[in-house]
């Protein structure tokens, strides 16, 4: 590397210095005694950049691959299975005592590009079977909980299952849920296996619509015998909305003996106005009223946001927006903590004040 290259890396990591000095209470130490466990997703990268790992290190409990767990990745071709990114995951969160959440054995998407000109429905039992048991396999012992179906729903689809025309339901039927929970569990008996969905919060026609065809799911699953324990509530929430029907959802699961993870939360500030200070404090206000509603029943035995820092949110490479960037997570660009951090932290104290 050249001098100049070395010194400029040297400020950027310099400048990504988290602010919070150890004596600032963190997610993690606000959340513990109620016993929720709090965390992320993370990436490669981010383990692998100093003062990033040692934020997720200060701040999580649980966390999960937001991408180097999925097929593409841990499958570059049908006779090749590479566990190079995700070992270093879970080896950073052995290291820092953080639980990991294994996401995802069973997706319509982030399908390798050598599967739709390979499965077929003679193979596809095998295809799925294999994959879960060598994955699950290799990680036996080190994971809390396996997102071993994501987004099996899709009421748009119109059928009256409600299940989504997805390349596993064309190519096996219903029956590879099934199949699906039942391998997981062979494989790791002491991971949780849960079924991850997004589109359950806020409340809406929509989502209320969705809700039902989830409840009638898991209890499909329970009837065929299909070990699905946990349900994971992904939560991209957008905008300020309302969360008051989520109190009787969480009850219908809880009544079905499923546990409950926030899995995926973050809040896209789009409708929010472009100024900075404005729209953090809006985000803020949206993670404090979701939390509190969830939080509320102690029902949730965890809460994971999709990243932790703005710099890296899925929503900066996906949105294409007139003006201001997407930031929608805890800590800002150079991991400082935001509104939404302290909105995150007060919560997590109130659940652990709660009898
Ligand atoms: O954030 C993830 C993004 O980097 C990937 O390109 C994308 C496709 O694999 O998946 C994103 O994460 C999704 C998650 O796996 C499932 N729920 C929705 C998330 C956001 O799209």
């Amino acid at each position: 590397m050249l001098r100049r290259e070395f010194l400029s890396a040297s400020l950027a990591a310099l400048a990504l210095q988290p602010a919070d000095t150890p004596a600032e209470e963190s997610l993690k130490q606000a959340a513990a005694p109620s016993g929720l466990l709090v965390g992320s997703a993370v990436s490669y990268r981010e383990i692998n950049e100093a003062a990033f790992a040692q934020l997720i290190a200060r701040q999580c409990s649980i966390v999960v691959s937001e991408n180097d767990m999925k097929w593409k990745a841990l499958r570059p071709a049908p006779d090749k299975f590479d566990f190079t990114r995700a070992d270093a995951l879970v080896t950073f969160a052995e290291k820092n005592g953080i639980k990991v959440r294994g996401h995802n054995l069973c997706w319509h998407e982030a399908l390798p590009d050598w599967f739709s000109k390979i499965a077929n429905p003679d193979n596809a039992r095998e295809l799925l079977t294999n994959r879960i048991d060598t994955v699950v396999r290799h990680f036996k012992g080190k994971i809390h909980s396996w997102d071993v179906v994501n987004e099996a729903v899709d009421v748009k689809d119109m059928r009256a299952d409600g299940l989504r025309r997805s390349p596993w339901l064309n190519l096996i039927g219903p029956e590879y849920l099934v199949i699906a929970f039942r391998a997981a569990a062979k494989s790791d008996p002491d991971a949780i296996l849960t079924y991850n969905e997004y589109g359950l919060a806020p409340d809406s026609s929509q989502n209320e619509a969705k809700r039902r065809a989830v409840v009638a799911l898991l209890r499909w699953l329970k009837r065929n015998e299909a070990p699905a324990q946990a349900l994971g509530i992904q939560s991209h929430l957008k905008g300020k909305s309302p969360f008051a029907g989520l109190q009787h959802f969480l009850g219908e699961v809880r009544e079905l003996g499923v546990r409950v993870f926030v899995t995926e939360l973050d809040v896209n500030d789009e409708p929010f106005p472009v100024d900075i200070a404005t729209r953090d404090r809006m985000v803020a206000g949206v993670y404090r009223d979701y939390l509190h509603t969830m939080l509320e029943e102690r029902y949730v035995e965890a809460v994971l946001t999709w990243g932790l820092s703005d710099r890296d949110s899925w929503l900066r490479h996906r949105e294409n927006r007139a003006a201001g960037v997407p930031r929608p997570l805890p800590f800002d660009d150079r991991l400082q903590p935001k509104p939404a951090f302290f909105a995150m932290r007060e919560e997590f104290k109130k659940a652990s004040r709660r009898d």
